[in-house]
């Protein structure tokens, strides 16, 4: 991204490439009224129009119409970039934009960057850093619920959270650094206990932020739940009925999915990635074998095991060992074939199972509800909560925890403010680069080149 300069004014095509009703060419920057009032042949001139007025016109360039428009201007400091900005609305082909945004940069406009109208937001001190990148999860939402938290986050409940810590943190460092200045006084500026005291707060601060870092992680990637359990239980079935289609092939030949099958699922906003795995049992045959392999890897590395069990055949010893190597895993006990007849007794096994008739779609709502359960632990869905689901911020924010945990054990130690003060330090520094005010170049050159052009 190299050095910002805001002397340049910025353009690009905004919307999605390819044929739409409308599409935009945004401007952005010191020359954006002036460039517009070359291009634009309307009832008004835009350079004197008030701020948030939407005008009729055309595009003429060198004497040629461009295309028929709509624009919006769009004062400093009340707009996106907090600059001036004018939008132009076009018809949506590639060919109009194209043209009306070739016409706009040789007015004097240049390119923008992938980003850069963000990151002027954020320069300019409209929006902080993790807003910013809540600019891009809003973008980027898979489900409902990504883009609920993500408009949370835009509207800056992560930000305050993070700025009330920040703030106990510089009073707390002040005073400490304050009892260093004064070391020959009597008087002492804040007592160990106080310190203690403080400290917990803020740790118990970041912590609470921290909590559902699980969950923020799931609902950024979609929980794995990995059906397993041995051949023949109706696992495939499980499954075609979960996702309400036949996706996985069913037969009562015993062996019959031979690789895993990977289906996405959402449900209430959480998105769930649905693996039917071949049945685990001892095998010789080279390809099932490698199939039960991939099994015990999905097995391994899942959010949720559902773990299929029949109940219409005695429980046997290939159960047992599923059992056995589900045990401590977030496992989901799943008794199926409860449409036939009874052959042993669940009451016997752990208590969070669920009985279903895969084959007649019995129980499956429940099912889905305890999913979700197990998921969410029942805390995240009322979205006052706030979720820290963005990465960067998850790895500063377990930095400034542990930092903070180093300052207790200091203080606890006994040992000179000086020191509890420079753990704290260390934990402020990871809470400003979580807001931006302490970020290098590279760090904001690896966010913003994630963005597309023109946001
Ligand atoms: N009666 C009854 N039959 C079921 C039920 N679920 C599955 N089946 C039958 O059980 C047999 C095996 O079902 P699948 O879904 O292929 O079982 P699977 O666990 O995927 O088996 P593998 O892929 O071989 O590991 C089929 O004949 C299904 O129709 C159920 O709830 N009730
Ligand atoms: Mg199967």
């Amino acid at each position: 991204m190299g050095k910002i300069d805001f002397q340049d004014t910025i353009a690009a095509i905004s919307t999605p490439p390819g044929e739409g009703g409308i599409g935009i060419v945004r401007i952005s920057g010191p020359r954006a009224l002036e460039i517009a009032d070359r291009l634009f042949k309307g009832k008004v001139k835009p350079s004197l129009s008030p701020t948030y007025t939407v005008h009729y016109g055309h595009i003429v360039h060198h004497g040629e119409t461009l295309d028929e428009v709509i624009i919006t201007v769009m004062r400093k400091p009340k707009s996106y970039t907090r600059e001036d900005v004018v939008e132009i609305n076009c018809h949506g082909g590639i060919v109009p934009l194209r043209k009306v945004l070739e016409a706009v940069l040789s007015s004097g406009a240049r390119m923008a960057k992938p980003g850069e109208f963000t990151l002027r937001a954020f320069l300019n001190g409209r929006i902080d850093l993790a807003q910013a990148e809540a600019v891009l999860d809003i973008i980027r939402a898979k489900s409902e619920l990504s883009l609920k938290i993500a408009s949370s986050q835009l509207e800056g409940n992560l930000s305050r959270s993070i700025r009330r810590i920040k703030e106990n943190l510089l009073h707390l460092i002040a005073s400490l650094e304050a009892s260093l200045d004064f070391p020959e006084e009597e008087i002492e500026i804040i007592s160990r206990e106080e310190t203690l005291n403080k400290i917990k707060t803020v740790r118990e601060a970041i912590a609470s932020l921290l909590k559902n870092e699980s969950t923020g992680r799931v609902i950024r990637e979609g929980a794995l739940v990995t059906i397993a359990g041995k051949p023949n239980v109706g696992k495939s079935t499980l499954l075609n009925q979960l996702l309400g289609k036949d996706r996985a092939i069913v037969t009562e030949v015993p062996g019959t999915t031979r690789d895993a099958l990977e289906e996405w699922l959402t449900l209430e906003g959480v998105p769930f990635r649905l693996v039917d795995t071949a049945g685990i049992r001892k095998v010789k045959e080279a390809v099932e074998k490698e199939g039960v392999k991939r099994s015990e890897k999905y097995l391994e590395s899942a959010d949720i095991v559902l773990l299929v069990l029949d109940i219409s055949r005695p429980l046997n010893g290939e159960d047992e060992k599923i059992l056995e190597k589900s045990r401590d895993k977030n496992r989901l006990l799943v008794i199926n074939k409860i449409d036939l007849q009874r052959k042993w007794d669940p009451s016997t096994l752990a208590p969070e199972k669920v009985e279903i008739s895969a084959l007649q779609g019995k129980g499956i709502e429940e099912l889905k509800k305890k999913m979700l359960e197990k998921i969410l632990q029942g805390e995240v869905l009322q979205s006052e909560g706030v979720l820290v689901t963005n990465l960067r911020h998850v790895e500063l924010l377990k930095n400034a925890l542990s930092q903070t945990e180093k300052a207790e054990a200091a203080a606890k130690a006994g040992l000179s403010e000086e020191f509890v003060s420079r753990d704290l330090q260390e934990a402020l520094s990871a809470l400003k680069s979580l807001l931006g005010e302490e970020v290098g170049e590279e760090i904001l050159d690896n966010i913003f080149s994630r963005f597309c052009i023109g946001k």
